[in-house]
């Protein structure tokens, strides 16, 4: 479980517009219709958005404890979503306290371990990993005009790689898994029904030459490097820190979806706001 720096993320709520502009051009979507398509919707209106409840996003202390500015991104986050969010002034059970006291519908929350958002109303729950996994999917998706019969290559087998194995698949597309434990590859090839459209790669360098399109679901640094990347090749990289070596970002950057936080918290509210879609 990768855990983010302040670093990581004290840019972000500054820049969700250029962020977004950013994905329309590499995608010709924006953050809110890849987390909609993430989920297989078509949207939500913006007065569903505002007329949804406050959403509270709780400090937890327990553990390696805060990140500085961690909840306040998340909260930026949804708010660039159009929703009514905020960061509960205490943190941990009397955060949620506070969170039902000030009429929450929904709640984010992290520990070391996950990192969720519940919908009290519906008791739905999504966790960043599997909705990090399907937001980056969707992106590629759209960024590749269609993963459709296309071969993917996806860089670990961890939480976030198995969720992008699965939506892949949904986007009718073929999987090559590597994951340098073998044994988390050969696990996740047991979870896979349709097999013929799944595949373990067993030599990094190989899968890496023989791919156009990738998703970095690893927390290695910098191993991805130019005689890797080809005119035609996309990466999707949830991984945190990227696999783009340095040397390789100028020729891959307009390719290249990465974000800490961003597609991850998006995806995780589309996942868990049924009772508003299905309202139509
Ligand atoms: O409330 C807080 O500030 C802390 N308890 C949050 C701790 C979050 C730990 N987890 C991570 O840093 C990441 N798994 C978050 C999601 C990364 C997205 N790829």
């Amino acid at each position: 479980m990768t855990r983010l720096k302040e670093s990581d993320i004290d840019r972000i709520i500054y820049q969700m517009d250029q962020y977004n502009q950013e994905l329309l051009n590499k995608t010709g979507h924006t953050l809110a219709e890849i987390a909609a398509h993430a989920v297989g919707i078509k949207g939500v209106d913006e007065a569903k958005l505002r007329g949804l409840g406050p959403i509270a996003v709780i400090p937890m202390t327990c553990g390696q404890g805060v990140i500085g500015g961690f909840s306040e991104t998340v909260t930026g986050i949804l708010a660039f979503l159009g929703t009514k969010a905020f960061v509960t002034n205490s943190s941990d059970a009397k955060g949620f306290a506070e969170a039902l006291e000030r009429k929450a519908v929904i709640i984010f929350m992290a520990d070391d371990e996950r990192f969720i958002a519940a919908n009290l109303k519906t008791g739905q729950c999504s966790d960043n990993s599997a909705a990090t996994g399907k937001g980056y999917v969707a992106a590629l998706d759209y960024m590749t005009g269609g993963l459709k019969d296309q071969s993917v290559l996806i860089l670990g087998a961890g939480p976030v790689g198995t969720a992008a194995v699965f939506s892949v698949l949904d986007f009718g597309g073929k999987v090559h898994v590597y994951d340098k434990n073998s044994n988390a590859s050969e696990k996740l090839a047991n979870a896979v029904l349709d097999r013929q459209d799944f595949h373990v790669e067993r030599e990094l360098d190989t899968a890496l030459k023989g791919h156009r399109v990738i998703v970095d679901a690893c927390p290695e640094a910098e191993f991805i490097t130019p005689d890797h990347l080809y005119s035609d090749s996309y990466v999707a990289a949830p991984g945190v820190p990227l696999g783009i070596h340095s040397e390789a970002l100028a020729q891959i950057q307009n390719r290249l979806i990465h974000d800490p936080l961003q597609l991850g918290v998006a995806t995780m509210l589309y996942e868990i706001m049924d009772d508003i879609v299905k309202e139509d």
